[in-house]
């Protein structure tokens, strides 16, 4: 395959731009940028040129080395410059030049100032507010670039339940607004999970075809897998497919519980039918050919004989025992919760400020607010020194002096140390409502030596909260090795609580693990760790999460009322 022209020309202007990431000197990058246009607009291809062994070095702004490197890439298909600059910089950074609104300046920012190195990375910065304050960027360009990556094409991958969230909106928006009453995401996206495989879209009509149609008429549908009269499969553009099943209003509730899942619970449920000479599938619950049920959900727990099912315990962990004997818990929901225990500011690595957080959480119907800064040993967070620390809570006492029906929790996110020890002196910690802890270096010790360093720091009885308990980040980071059974017991003993952080890529603790929790009667803070004010709006992820544990509101620290907290923050 001969080389084209643009080829070499991106070759060049991928080499400027990595090079500029990676701080060379002014003149390089620009002598690439140069090459990259003058054989962009260069009438003569370089191919052959080459072949007919011309000098190139007469071309404008090309020298001999680049005249070499021309003649290697036309040799070779590649350039070899070019591979050792990918191989010294984080590979992920080549991934956030293509997104159209960021050129090597601004990546080489994001990099630079806020350790952003792939996607993943970018989308955590941008969701924390983190960007914005950026020279050259700005909230309008943070907006940008979050959206920009929610809509990103994404290969057909699992995704986060957060990042499916608003795709599901927009569609539903999409069908209801052509009067389509009946019609719900089911699937894992219903029950709640971390994330999902594919969105399966539900609605109920007398006469499928114009449901079909709204629904292949989607602006962001990139591709259509499969139809017939009552199913459809599409590609959207972001690259998640989703299933849409349209079945009579007198089926939706059989459907909509054939379509929730799991695959597992379904097959249970419809054997307990079996036993009770009822068939039951999608379109209903039939004795013969007789439908006895099938309008709503509700009925087809009732015929088996259990109470109603929340989508989000539907994954055969108990349930079905549960429904029968009564002994469902009745879940927490975002209504239950009366604050916030984990959430920074602008002091350390967030990105409002302590009046602007607060003023949120108040607007979010909270009754406390948690400020909980970064310790020293975060450098790249920024966090606070014992001094400063000191001054924070000067200004909370003043702001609490003027606040009404509201109270903000002297608090700090401590780093456990290396040897177990918390990052900030104890007489300071002394002086917090919540000390939240956590560890944020350090993840490949054994679980041994990791369960003997995190016991070693719940040993401080100044330790309230174990934040993000096992550093987990879906899809990028595996849980660090940890005897978690062992940290809850010892936590119960202790008097302390672990939190569910509800940042969508932590959910840490997670479902399995909350109930855990709630088995051992350790209590779970359902804390954002807000960097932002938006970031306030997390507690949902966090309350799906919970739901999945099975945990209620009497299992949450922070549905408690403010007097009732206080004596479950004070260990013995
Ligand atoms: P995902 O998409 O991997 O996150 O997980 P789900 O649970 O959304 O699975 P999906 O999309 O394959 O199917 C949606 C629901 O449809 C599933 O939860 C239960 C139901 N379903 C799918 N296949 C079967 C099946 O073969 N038998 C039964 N009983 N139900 C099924
Ligand atoms: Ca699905
Ligand atoms: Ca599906
Ligand atoms: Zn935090």
């Amino acid at each position: 395959m001969p080389v084209q022209n643009s080829e070499i020309a991106e070759i060049f202007s991928q080499v400027a731009d990595l090079l500029e990431i990676g701080d060379a000197n002014p003149f390089r990058v620009r002598a690439y940028q140069n090459a990259a246009r003058t054989v962009q607009g260069l009438g003569r291809d370089l191919t052959e040129m080459v072949a007919g062994g011309e000098d190139l070095s007469g071309l404008p702004g090309i020298g001999k080395d680049l005249a070499a490197k021309i003649t290697e890439i036309v040799q070779n298909g590649k350039l070899r410059m070019l591979s050792d600059l990918e191989t010294r910089l984080p590979a992920g950074l080549l991934e956030l030049l293509k997104i159209p609104a960021l050129g090597p300046k601004r990546v080489k920012a994001l990099y630079q100032r806020l350790q952003v190195k792939d996607l993943n990375g970018l989308w955590r910065a941008a969701r924390a507010g983190r960007i914005r304050g950026l020279e050259g960027f700005g909230p309008k360009l943070e907006e940008l670039i979050l959206t920009g990556l929610e809509h990103r094409p994404r290969g057909t991958g699992r995704r986060l339940w957060a990042e499916a969230e608003p795709v599901v909106q927009a569609l539903l928006k999409h069908l209801r607004a052509a009067g389509i009453r009946e019609v719900e995401a089911a699937g894992s996206f219903r029950r709640c999970a971390e994330t999902v495989g594919d969105l399966d879209i539900l609605a109920a009509a007398e006469k499928p075809d114009p449901v079909m149609r709204r629904f292949l008429a989607y602006e962001d549908v990139a591709a259509t897998a499969s139809r017939g009269p009552t199913r459809a499969t599409v590609r959207l553009k972001n690259g998640l497919q989703v299933d849409l099943r349209v079945v009579a209003p007198a089926s939706y509730g059989a459907a909509l519980h054939y379509f929730t899942g799991s695959k597992a619970h379904n097959i249970a449920v419809r054997k307990l039918g079996q036993r009770r000479k009822l068939k039951i599938n999608e379109y209903g619950a039939f004795r013969g050919s007789r439908r006895v049920a099938g309008r709503r959900e509700e009925e087809i727990y009732r015929l088996v004989g259990l109470a109603y099912i929340p989508p989000e315990l539907r994954e055969m962990r108990g349930e079905l025992e549960a429904a029968r004997e009564g002994r469902l818990p009745k879940l927490v929901s975002a209504r239950d919760l009366r604050g916030d225990l984990h959430a920074h500011t602008n002091a350390s690595d967030g990105a409002d400020s302590l009046e602007a957080m607060v003023q949120a959480a108040r607007a979010r119907g909270h009754e406390y607010l948690a400020i909980t800064d970064h310790s020293q040993r975060v450098t790249v967070a920024h966090g606070l020194k014992p001094r400063q620390l000191a001054e924070q809570l000067k200004r909370i006492d003043r702001l609490n002096a003027r606040l009404r029906g509201f109270t903000v929790l002297k608090g700090g996110e401590v780093d456990i140390l290396a040897d177990g020890s918390l990052d900030l002196p104890d007489a300071l910690l002394d002086e917090l409502d919540v000390v939240v802890a956590s560890v944020h270096y350090q993840f490949r010790l054994s679980a041994e030596q990791q369960t003997s360093r995190i016991l070693k720091a719940l040993d401080n009885r100044r330790l309230n909260i174990l934040a993000h308990p096992t550093g987990r980040l879906l899809g990028e980071r595996e849980p660090y090795a940890l005897d978690l059974e062992r940290i809850l017991r010892e936590a119960k003993a202790r008097g302390c609580h672990l939190e569910l952080n509800s940042h969508p890529q932590r959910l840490d603790l997670d479902d399995v693990h909350c109930r855990l929790a709630k088995s051992l009667g350790v209590k779970i803070a359902i804390n954002t760790d807000a960097h932002s004010v938006r970031g306030l709006d997390d507690l949902r992820y966090g309350v799906g999460q919970a739901r999945r544990g099975w945990l209620e509101a009497g299992d949450v620290l922070n549905t408690r009322p403010l007097p009732e907290l206080r004596k479950l923050l004070r260990r013995a």
